[in-house]
């Protein structure tokens, strides 16, 4: 069935619904209520990149934001280039299971060239995107039971020198907001005055405004957030700290940093935006980051791959092609190149076999000439020695001819000295 076939029959059946009144309770209007059970059976998954300079407090910021102790260690600032580093929890709320995965970068800003800084971060991205595409593109696919490590949120921590985004911030940022939802957040916010903390929250968005980088920014079409989360989006920047150690504060012991001249409670509202980065990331849009990764960014990914797999949803024409009929053309573009590449590997086979069967002919020729110059040689040097051997014969039959002829002459004279002198050479 083609697609245009398939969409007729859509509209058409979407022509002919109907609304209708039901004469008593059916009971199907519990079915958000079978949603919640059945997702809340299967726990859920988030997934957080944290991107930052070495010691800009990534760990401590996650602790806090968790209320817990994560495992990490402090990074050196010595590696030679940037590394991720990935660790999946299991955390209990309630009923509620959340399997976290927190992924930091390891060596952030810490080498002389820069420039390739945000590889490493696009890298683990995209072959999160891969991986999930693979489990989806297989015949026996277990999306179900899949756990999904792509990064629903990336924090990028901001150097809180009050002076506006580093170069690595912007290229970096500019590299993955087509790939992830970013959140810009000033890290040790202690560390910088409440005036000067808004000028530069302004200067970072203006930055990140006029070099087109785009942030992530929480839905506001829901109206029972649009409030919260559009007020919210007028704070981001959030300008957060992080604290492992805890004062108290009335009955209550909370997260807090203590210095000379006084305390920094890192929930306090007051103080920090901690607390409205944990509403807005966990309590408010978790679920908002996770749809959008997949409807939005991981749709991308996937156009992307499919386009370069060399499937597509028009043809030249613009006329809509099924999957069924790109696949048909690909196998048989594919089986046209494959005939193509064993006729001219036919060709090639048959002509080194004739340029063999020339060389061969070649070197036969060679050989016979050879042996026939050495039989010639052969006869030739036959000849001289018959012809010496024929002298030699004729040499020694004088000899002895002359041999007698002394004796006999000797034999008839008389006794006395005689001196026989005989031609030729003595062989
Ligand atoms: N002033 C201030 N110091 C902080 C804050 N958060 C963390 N620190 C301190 O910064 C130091 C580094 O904190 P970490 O959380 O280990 O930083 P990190 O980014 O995880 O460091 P690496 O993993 O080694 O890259 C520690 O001494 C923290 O106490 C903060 O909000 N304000
Ligand atoms: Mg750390």
């Amino acid at each position: 069935m083609t697609a245009s076939v398939l969409q007729n029959q859509i509209k058409h059946n979407e022509d002919k619904l109907r609304s209708l009144q039901l004469g008593g309770h059916v009971g199907f209007d519990t079915l958000p209520d079978q949603l919640v059970t059945r997702s809340v059976d299967a726990g859920f998954v988030f997934n957080i990149l944290c991107i930052g300079e070495t010691g800009i407090g990534k760990s401590t910021l996650m602790d806090s934001l968790f209320n817990t102790t994560f495992e990490s260690n402090p990074v050196p600032h010595s590696l030679p280039g940037v590394k991720l580093k990935s660790h999946t929890y299991e955390l209990h709320e309630g009923t509620v299971k959340l399997k976290l995965t927190l992924v930091d970068t390891i060596g952030y800003g810490d080498q002389v060239n820069k420039d390739d800084s945000f590889k490493a971060i696009v890298d683990y991205i995209d072959a999160q995107f891969e991986v999930y595409l693979q489990e989806e593109l297989k015949i026996k696919r277990n999306i179900a039971t899949y756990h999904d490590t792509r990064i629903h949120a990336c924090l990028y921590f901001i150097c809180p020198t009050g002076h506006g985004l580093k170069s690595i911030d912007l290229v970096c940022m500019k590299k993955l907001d087509s790939k992830v939802n970013i959140i810009p957040i000033i890290a040790k916010a202690d560390t910088i005055s409440k005036p000067e903390l808004e000028k530069f929250k302004a200067k970072i968005m203006n930055e990140l405004v006029s070099n087109g980088v785009r942030i992530y920014r929480f839905p506001t079409d829901d109206e029972t957030v649009a409030d919260v989360n559009s007020s919210m989006n007028n704070l981001v920047p959030f300008a957060v700290c992080g604290s492992t150690d805890f004062v108290r504060v009335g009955n209550k012991m909370m997260r807090a940093r203590q210095y000379p001249w006084g305390t920094v409670q890192v929930e306090n509202e007051a103080h920090c935006d901690f607390n409205k980065l944990r509403e807005m990331l966990v309590r408010t849009n978790m679920e908002d980051l996770r749809e959008t990764t997949h409807i939005k960014h991981y749709e991308v990914y996937r156009r992307h791959r499919m386009e370069q797999m060399g499937f597509s949803d028009v043809d030249s024409d613009n006329k809509p092609v099924s999957f069924q009929q790109t696949y048909e053309q690909k196998r048989q573009m594919i089986q046209q190149e494959m005939a193509q590449r064993e006729e001219e590997m036919r060709q090639q086979f048959v002509q080194r076999v004739k340029e063999k069967e020339a060389e061969l002919k070649e070197s036969e020729k060679e050989l016979n000439s050879r042996y026939e110059r050495l039989k010639k040689d052969h006869a030739e040097e036959k000849r001289r020695y018959e012809e010496a051997k024929r002298q030699l014969e004729e040499e020694q039959a004088e000899f002895l001819r002359r041999k007698r002829q002394c004796q006999s002459s000797s034999s008839s004279s008389l006794p006395g000295h005689h001196t026989l002198t005989l031609k030729g050479k003595k062989k």
